[in-house]
């Protein structure tokens, strides 16, 4: 059954980098959904290994965390209707060789190891990301959209 979720989404360095943030953010405001939290993070190796503590043992762990330590991200935090399952659909298969056209990797990326964008797998795992990244908290306001997107 459709719920409202918060997803994790976070624009890697080299959607940084390549001038991406903005078309990322456009695609889910346009899709309805509403932005939470947004920021501008240079992570550390620690933090990152934590965010992929689940990894951690794959042959491409220490080429992943320097990649995503070469620069900074954009943590976002966006609320919906399904945000988890849809926001995995608008970011496209894991592998851009594998994404479909339409989707943020399938139109913007090449290669795994430099896939511009990462979003929460499940609820639970959103719960911790978003955790994780802002453990400051969220900001509390309502969307003057609310009445008419779902
Ligand atoms: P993400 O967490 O970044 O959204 O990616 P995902 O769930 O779709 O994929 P996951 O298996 O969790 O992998 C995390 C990130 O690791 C890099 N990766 N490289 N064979 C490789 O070289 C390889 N496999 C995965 C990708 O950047 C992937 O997004």
């Amino acid at each position: 059954m459709s719920k409202t979720e918060r997803t994790y989404i976070m624009v890697k360095p080299d959607g940084v980098q390549r001038g991406l943030v903005g078309a990322i953010i456009a695609r889910f405001e346009q899709r309805g959904f509403k932005l939470i939290a947004l920021k501008l993070v240079q992570a550390t190796t620690e933090h990152l290994e934590l965010h992929y503590a689940d990894l951690k043992g794959k042959p491409f762990f220490p080429g992943l965390i320097k990649y995503m330590a070469s620069g900074p991200v954009v943590a976002m935090v966006w609320e919906g209707l399904d945000a988890v399952k849809t926001g995995r659909v608008m970011l496209g298969a894991t592998n851009p060789l594998a994404s479909a056209p339409g989707t943020i990797r399938g139109d913007y990326a090449l290669a795994v190891g430099r896939n511009i964008c990462h979003g929460s797998d499940a609820v639970d795992s959103a719960e911790k990301e978003i955790k994780l990244w802002f453990p400051e908290g969220l900001t509390q306001y309502s969307h003057s959209q609310e009445n008419w997107i779902f």
